[in-house]
C-alpha cells in the first residue's frame, strides 16, 4: 500500500512536470563524427515518449565529449526542427 502510494505521487510528479524535464538514462553508444548519440532512457513527459532505447541528434556535439559508453546521464531532449535532439546532457550524480 505504501509502495502504491508512492507510485501515485511520482506518476502524479511526472505529469504535471514542466516541459524538458530532466530525463533519467544511459549512454549506450556515442557517434561523435555525426553528433549522435544513443540513449536507454525512461519516459520523456514533454515528447509524450515511454522509457526505450533510441537514438538522439546532440545540440551540441561538444557535448558529447563530456560523457562516454555506459555512463548514468541526466539529459533534456526536444523536438528541434523535426529531431529529436539532446538540448542538454550531464553525467548523473
Ligand atoms: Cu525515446
Amino acid at each position: 500500500m505504501r509502495k502504491l502510494a508512492a507510485a501515485t505521487a511520482i506518476l502524479i510528479a511526472l505529469v504535471t512536470s514542466a516541459q524538458a524535464a530532466p530525463v533519467h538514462g544511459q549512454v549506450t553508444k556515442i557517434d561523435q563524427a555525426q553528433g549522435k548519440i544513443t540513449l536507454k532512457h525512461g519516459p520523456i513527459t514533454n515528447l509524450e515518449m515511454d522509457a526505450m532505447t533510441m537514438v538522439f541528434v546532440a545540440a551540441d556535439p561538444a557535448a558529447l565529449k563530456t560523457v562516454k559508453v555506459g555512463d548514468k546521464v541526466k539529459f533534456e531532449a526536444d523536438r528541434v526542427n523535426g529531431r529529436l535532439t539532446v538540448t542538454k546532457i550531464e553525467k548523473a550524480k
